[in-house]
């Protein structure tokens, strides 16, 4: 009997002694299972004998053989809990974020300085009531030119400054080309809709020219259209002068020049005083204090008749602003190459 209640005191001070130098939840079952296991636990095999024992010892035993195993268990748990608690702080600490470092740049797109002023044009028309009209970059030969007053012989037909398709023919038998203008999209609309109409068509045009730092085989067009009943001279000033002064501020101003284009009669050429120096002069306006921004005039009745109206119910103005000229005033930019280069350098400028 005695050496049963010795076998319990050992198997209390060795077992909780063992449990205070445990550092992992394995070595914890492994501790539980050598005194606590169902079949040869130290614990175990002591309760296990109890039947053999005297109704007096068997209490006694019994009772001091429970203790030992609540004591057991205690430390075990408690072991457990401080083993669990301290492994969750390791891995918090390891993981924890450093709120002070400096975060990932997140590269951010944006639309091409040409799209962007390109977008601009537009909405200054679109605002004004003006609807958007869009047509295709390849053309027949009566929208690009004959409807719009080119004889056969304009020098613009020339095929070296017309890209033709030589292999595509439309109905009449004529190669289909790139087109030149988008004034084409202007023709398939008065051919579809009628007066009054205020249009402005903007897109990619083609010429077969020798690329500098002022020319490029393809660029862009924001032309506009109005035909109205009594259009006149002054209403394309009055939209003109208006454009200028969105594109360059309040104190812009505009001048005409004649000039000529086949569609229209009379003809001009639109000049804006140049705000980038006050008109003072400077590097952008060549010292002449204004910048040839674009062409304009009355349509030709010759237009008017190509796509059926009768020129004497109706009039219009029509005009042509390139792109590439306004991005390149607007920036002062002095090589239109650097916008088709897309070099990521200069694009991010924008
Ligand atoms: C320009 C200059 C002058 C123009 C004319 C037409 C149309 F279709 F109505 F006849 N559209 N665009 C025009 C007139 C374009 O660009 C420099």
């Amino acid at each position: 009997m005695s050496s049963l209640t010795d076998d319990l005191q050992t198997i209390q001070s060795q077992s909780l002694q063992e449990v205070e130098r445990i550092i992992s939840l394995e070595e914890l079952e492994t501790l539980r299972l050598k005194f606590l296991g169902r079949k040869d636990g130290l614990l175990t095999k002591v309760l296990q004998a109890l039947p053999t024992l005297s109704p007096a010892e068997r209490k006694d035993v019994g009772r001091q053989a429970n203790e030992v195993k609540k004591a057991l268990e205690t430390a075990l748990e408690n072991r457990r809990q401080a083993i669990e608690d301290a492994q969750i702080a390791q891995s918090l600490a390891k993981e924890s974020i450093d709120l002070t470092l400096p975060g990932t740049p997140v590269l951010r797109g944006k639309l091409h300085p040409l799209t962007q002023v390109l977008e601009e044009i537009v909405s200054v028309f679109t605002r004004l009531g003006f609807n958007l009209a869009e047509g295709p970059e390849v053309e027949t030969d009566d929208n690009n030119f004959t409807a719009l007053n080119h004889p056969p012989d304009h020098p613009a037909r020339d095929a070296h400054d017309t890209f033709y398709l030589k292999d595509l023919k439309d109905e009449s038998g004529l190669p289909l080309l790139l087109r030149t203008h988008t004034s084409p999209v202007q023709i398939r609309y008065m051919r579809t809709h009628q007066p009054p109409l205020y249009i402005v068509a903007p897109g990619r045009v083609f010429r077969h020219e020798a690329v500098d730092a002022t020319h490029s085989f393809v660029f862009h067009q924001v032309e506009g259209l109005a035909v109205d009943k009594d259009i006149s001279m002054a209403d394309l000033k009055g939209m003109l002068t208006l454009f200028a002064q969105h594109l360059f501020g309040p104190g812009a101003e505009i001048r005409f020049r004649p000039s000529y284009f086949p569609f229209v009669e009379p003809g001009i050429e639109v000049d804006i005083s140049c705000t980038l120096c006050g008109g003072k002069g400077c590097r952008v306006c060549k010292q002449s204090g204004w910048l040839e921004m674009l062409g304009a005039g009355l349509v030709n009745p010759n237009v008017f008749r190509a796509v059926g109206y009768d020129p004497r119910k109706v009039t219009g103005y029509a005009f042509g602003i390139g792109v590439e000229r306004v991005a390149m005033f607007k920036y002062g930019v002095d090589d239109m190459r650097l916008f088709f280069d897309n070099d990521i350098r200069f694009l991010q400028q924008f």
